[in-house]
């Protein structure tokens, strides 16, 4: 096939999205057809590796055989039979996923923005309930920077214009401070009619801003002193892409559920999503104790799709494919390989300034403004050279690979991105 054939086909299928799709994104110009572990494919059959993953949902790779199998199987047993009845796979689900994180009940949604909404009426719930609020005047701690998803209420606490321009009036009960800064907590957990501190153990639509290594722990000690929720939305940050099971169980090892309480920053309403199901289908997940859980009652929140039965299967063998692939011990140890070839990189070149991140979600800092087009040509690039990753602002590109990458697979990536910067 010539060249002008492979571009036109992909041309013309930008084209129809562009002609008939809302234009809510900027995508690459790439067109992808296939996706098998860390690799995808574009229209004229060109191989990539994926670093980006679905921003974190493909964690255990393209089209996992025995997840992809799990929704097979299941597609072809029952779908869907709605809350209204019980099926025979959530029950089985529901035990399996609170005993994997540690906790007593599960609520199941479907995205991570459903279950972030699920975690707020939850929390507001209890303080009324349980911590006697006033009634109407519920706040919730979140901080600057944060990205916790698009609709109507989370947008209201969003700090980014983008997110939130012109969709006002915005939803109130919000208390904005800045991350990784716990004076600023406690000053505002010290405020009347505070329920809860929502917060990303790392920020990842900020650039990949890793706390200070004390901040989640100091969270959590300080939601229990001035006896409000500490919520963790690990949406982004769990399933193994950090290097533990979860972002707040720090530098634990624990492959699940955590036996060092004193390591684990224990969230009162942990956050699940993406990765939940391997990315093959939209499975979310608010989990919590009994004592909080509990203000929920029948009717009082739902969801048509939340806990169908594909879902439920989907979700035990993604969790399962974690453990026995060893995904978070294979972050870890790659993500320390990973900044480690990008520091040596960097000592040799101007072009980019830093990286950050933990386990195997990092970031480099490109040399040039957050308005520039530096990150996003090079990102053209790497694509050009087999690698596919986006940037966050103009100036900060994320790198998340599948966990399942190898270290020879890894090493290849390194090279590819130091050839893209050195001819850049
Ligand atoms: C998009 C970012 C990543 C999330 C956290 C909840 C949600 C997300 C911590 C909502 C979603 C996404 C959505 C995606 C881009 C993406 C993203 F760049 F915007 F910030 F991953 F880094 N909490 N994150 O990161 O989950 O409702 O989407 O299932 O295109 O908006 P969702």
């Amino acid at each position: 096939m010539s060249t002008v054939m492979e571009s036109s086909m992909s041309q013309e299928i930008i084209n129809l999205e562009d002609k008939h799709g809302a234009h809510n994104y900027h995508p690459l110009p790439v067109v992808l057809a296939k996706g098998e572990g860390v690799y995808v494919w574009d229209v004229d059959g060109k191989k990539y590796f994926d670093f980006l993953s679905a921003y974190s949902a493909v964690n255990q790779g393209h089209c996992h055989p025995k997840i992809t199998q799990a929704l097979i199987d299941q597609a072809q047993t029952l779908a869907l039979t709605s809350r209204a009845f019980y099926n025979d796979s959530l029950g089985v689900y529901e035990k399996y996923i609170t005993e994997y994180f540690g906790f007593d009940k599960v609520l199941p949604m479907n995205t991570g923005a459903e279950a972030v909404e699920t975690a707020i009426k939850l929390a507001r719930k209890w303080g009324y309930e349980k911590k006697g609020v006033a009634e109407n005047d519920a706040k919730i701690i979140v901080c600057e920077g944060n990205f916790h998803g698009r609709t109507t209420t989370i947008v209201s606490f969003s700090t980014d214009p983008d997110a939130n321009k012109n969709f006002g009036p915005f939803t109130p009960g919000f208390i904005k401070i800045p991350y990784n800064n716990l004076e600023a907590l406690e000053n505002a957990l010290n405020q009347e009619n505070v329920v809860a501190f929502l917060v990303e153990p790392i920020q990842g639509e900020a650039g990949v801003f890793v706390p200070n290594e004390d901040f989640l722990s100091g969270a959590r000690e300080l939601c229990s002193k001035y006896k409000s929720l500490f919520i963790a939305d690990e949406v982004q940050t769990g399933i193994a892409r950090t290097g533990s099971l979860l972002a707040v169980c720090g530098n634990c090892s624990c492959e699940s559920k955590c036996e060092k309480q004193s390591t684990y920053s224990t969230p009162d309403i942990l956050i699940l999503g993406k990765a939940l199901s391997g990315g093959v289908y939209p499975v979310s997940a608010v989990l919590a104790n009994n004592h909080i859980m509990e203000v929920i009652k029948p009717g009082q929140h739902g969801s048509t799709f939340g806990g169908n039965p594909i879902a439920a299967k989907v979700a035990i063998a993604a969790l399962e494919v974690v453990l026995e692939e060893q995904l978070a011990l294979n972050a870890r140890k790659l993500g320390n390989i990973f900044r480690a070839e990008m520091n040596r990189i960097i000592e040799s070149t101007d072009l980019i300034l830093k990286v950050r991140g933990k386990g195997l979600l990092n970031a480099i800092i490109v040399n040039d403004t957050e308005e520039s087009q530096t990150a996003w040509n090079l990102c053209v690039a790497l694509k050009e050279n087999g690698l596919l990753a986006k940037p966050t602002h103009g100036n900060i590109i994320r790198f998340a690979p599948p966990l399942v990458i190898t270290e020879s697979q890894l090493m290849e990536c390194v090279a590819i991105i130091e050839k893209t910067i050195r001819e850049f």
